[in-house]
């Protein structure tokens, strides 16, 4: 019989004591659930005598912003530690260490961040991250690079894919980002004001066709292992560190659709630069942050991924000539559709962002979505023909008039 129970906080205390490497002493351990996301149990364990603490993240066996009536496979517990520690293996120093992983009570008990911020709110405090681009290019083109037919022989892909079949966390993806923003679903979250801009989008067959290739790539492309759900709010980070956290949506899918998650999320904080009042200069220089961030993203992690694939790569056929640059040209369009589409499901699906939701002065709010509205179906519109990332930064700056 399964031993799965959500953890008491007791037992939390009792998990994170038989870490020695951690606790090597017996000092009082206190724990504090702190879990804000949308799906799991989070605690954090700490010694005060010694300042010495650890997380313990547990599953729930259904999605916690919902509640009982949307079950979900704990399974995703295991996939989320495997992932975290290969690509702690292939991008090291970009994750958290592992301690320990129980899969019968589906969690995972990894090292502290608390000396780093979650990447969202960091951006909203108007934080500045002078090496992220390096380091999230680097993770993602290491990652995705060594986890495809590239950069991994292909029989030993095929096993690793079936250990990361992840139905449950895919079929969330499939309803929230590709299906339910594109009608009247009972899972989208509209507020008033913007209701026409949602309807104009239901009404647009073009948009609909692009998203539908969009979700085509997803159902079928097994193109590396993704981390799968690489918003903001799934980066660490401090000026000098960046680690990746929540790979719990992993799965092999297309590769574009983890450095479009970034991009976009990028691209929501963009929009959300409406909440200054005013003409005040500080909303530029962040518009201008921001999309030199994306731009050395994408510029980085091609050159980095072509480097991988020049130097690592372990198939023959990929060599012939125009391939690399013809897969890096697709790689690009589809960054930037899911981009469109990750960011469109941010402003009015199921799961928005704190970027634009704690916006207080219902205009400004108004504002910013519509921007990020028009961002998204813009890139989602580009997908197909965009022959640049400056594609992206040309979309940004007409939505926003900069
Ligand atoms: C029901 S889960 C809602 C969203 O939270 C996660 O971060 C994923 O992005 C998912 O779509
Ligand atoms: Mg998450």
């Amino acid at each position: 019989m399964s031993q799965y129970h959500p953890l008491t906080e007791a037992e939390a205390i009792e998990t994170a004591r038989s870490i020695q490497e951690v606790f090597p002493t017996g000092e009082e351990l206190v724990c504090r659930e702190i879990g804000d996301g949308n799906l799991n149990l989070v605690f954090h364990i700490t010694q005060p005598a010694t300042g010495r603490s650890l997380i313990i993240k547990q599953a729930l066996p259904y999605a916690k912003v919902v509640g009982e009536s949307w079950p979900l496979s704990l399974d995703r517990a295991r996939i989320e530690s495997e992932a975290l520690v290969k690509q702690g293996e292939l991008a090291p120093g970009l994750t958290p260490r592992v301690y320990k992983t129980d899969t019968e009570l589906a969690l995972t008990v990894m090292e502290d961040l608390s000396d780093h911020v979650i990447m969202r709110r960091g951006l909203i405090d108007g934080g500045v991250y002078p090496l992220f681009a390096e380091h999230i290019s680097e993770f993602m083109a290491r990652t995705l690079f060594f986890t495809s037919d590239l950069g991994l022989n292909q029989q030993e892909k095929k096993r690793l894919v079936q250990s990361f079949i992840n139905p449950d966390l895919c079929k969330i993806t499939e309803d929230l980002i590709f299906e339910d923003p594109y009608f009247d679903a009972d899972t989208n979250s509209i507020e008033d004001p913007i209701r026409d801009a949602a309807e104009a989008i239901w009404q647009n067959e073009a948009l609909l066709l692009e998203v539908a290739y969009l979700r085509e790539k997803f159902l079928t492309r097994a193109q590396a292992l993704l981390h799968g759900d690489l918003h903001t709010g799934s980066i660490f980070i401090t000026p000098e560190s960046t680690k990746v956290i929540d790979p719990e949506f992993a799965y092999f899918g297309p590769i574009g659709f983890d450095v479009g998650a970034v991009i976009a999320n990028l691209l929501l904080n963009y929009a959300s630069q409406e909440h200054w009042s005013g003409e005040d200069a500080s909303r530029r220089d962040r518009r201008v942050y921001l999309l030199n961030t994306i731009r050395d993203i994408w510029t980085q992690f091609e050159e980095k991924f072509r480097r991988l694939w020049n130097e690592h790569g372990v198939d023959r056929v990929s060599r012939a000539a125009g391939y690399q640059d013809d897969y890096m040209r697709r790689l690009l369009q589809d960054t930037i559709g899911f981009a469109g589409a990750k960011t469109v499901r941010r402003v009015y699906g199921l799961a928005h962002v704190a970027d634009i939701d704690t916006i207080p002065d219902a205009a400004a709010r108004e504002r910013a979505q519509r921007m990020a509205l028009a961002i998204g179906t813009g890139l989602i519109m580009r997908n197909r023909q965009a022959e640049s990332i400056e594609d992206v930064i040309r979309i940004a700056k007409q939505a926003s008039g900069d």
